[in-house]
């Protein structure tokens, strides 16, 4: 019980009583994460400020997915294959590894929070998705307040299986209209609103002006992500994912989803770790690893001059 019982790691009920478990670190940033969908639901730095945007009208009762924070898709991005929408491990009651295993030697622990979620499939799971797997989420705040999440998915069934993915994080800006998004510039998309056709960005740093729902293929492992107004560059640090999903519902859309306040499309995007295009296949017995780390660090630096390599070295 490792975890458990350490000061840094409470679990505790949060909104109609569904159990979450807190992360704390030394200097005073946070993490809340679900047991319901695994969702971490808020990720707050050292002065105590809200980086991930929830909705205030998330509902936080099963089956509904929380709208918000960072939503697990799994076994299925999207409506690409037979399930719900983004498959079912975001609303799944996952449960609390007692005893975690400890980081490789290779990773210095010291000063890092975690917790890990598991998933295994029930009967009812089995008849919808007919393969058996085991699914542990590593949910780990660093001692710089850096998130990091490490999915390992093993197949625990007799033949081998396949799935799309991605943690479909919805951060906090201040104006969508001053946002840009640097790293996936020239790369290839799939434009969820022209039917997933495939065209190629422009050279210039990706900005918002209206809807955008697109799957960037085989992108670089750091993407970033300025907001201006706020003076914050969030980095998104990305491993076993290629691609990179970038959603703003804008105002029509936002209209539409019952759980988004009308005017919150401005205050929210979603840039997500993910692999869609060529799905992860796992023979029998075999694990995939997939990780996205998130840092937040005050923008002192602007177009041009983004070297997240120096940016992560701080954490
Ligand atoms: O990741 C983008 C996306 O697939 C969009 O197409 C959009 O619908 C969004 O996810 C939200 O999906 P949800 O099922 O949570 O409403």
């Amino acid at each position: 019980m490792s975890t458990i019982e350490n000061k840094s790691v409470e679990i505790t009920k949060g909104i109609n009583g569904l159990e979450k478990v807190i992360l704390r670190e030394i200097h005073g940033s946070s993490v809340e994460v679900y047991l319901y969908g695994a969702h971490v639901t808020s990720w707050k730095n050292e002065q105590g400020e809200e980086l991930l945007f929830v909705s205030s009208k998330a509902i936080y009762k099963p089956p509904k997915p929380i709208r918000g924070g960072i939503p697990i898709c799994f076994p299925q991005f999207s409506n690409l294959g037979p399930l719900e929408t983004h498959g079912f491990a975001r609303n799944r009651v996952w449960t609390i590894e007692p005893d975690p295993p400890a980081f490789p030697p290779n990773v210095n622990a010291t000063n890092r929070v975690f917790v890990d979620l598991l998933l295994k499939p029930t009967e009812e799971d089995l008849k919808i998705w007919p393969h058996s797997f085991e699914y542990r989420l590593r949910v780990t705040l660093g001692p710089a307040g850096d998130l990091m999440l490490t999915s390992r998915i093993r197949n625990t069934d007799a033949k081998p299986f396949s799935f799309t993915f991605a943690y479909h994080t919805y951060f906090s800006v201040s104006d969508i209209s001053e946002v840009r998004v640097e790293g996936l510039e020239t790369l290839d998309y799939l434009d969820n609103l022209k039917n997933r056709e495939r065209s190629t960005e422009q050279g210039d740093a990706i900005t918002f002006e209206s809807e955008v729902d697109k799957i960037y293929l085989s992108t670089p492992s750091k993407i970033a992500i300025l907001d201006h107004e706020k003076k914050r560059t969030f980095v998104v640090r990305k491993d076993g994912l290629p691609d990179a999903v970038v959603w703003n519902p804008w105002d029509k859309k936002a209209k539409a989803i019952a759980d988004l306040g009308d005017d919150e499309y401005k205050h929210m995007l979603c840039v997500e770790a993910a692999a869609i295009e060529k799905p992860i296949t796992l023979k029998p017995g075999e694990e995939w690893k997939g990780r996205q780390e998130l840092s937040a660090v005050p923008s002192s630096y602007c177009s041009g001059q983004l070297d997240p390599n120096k940016v992560l070295q701080s954490s």
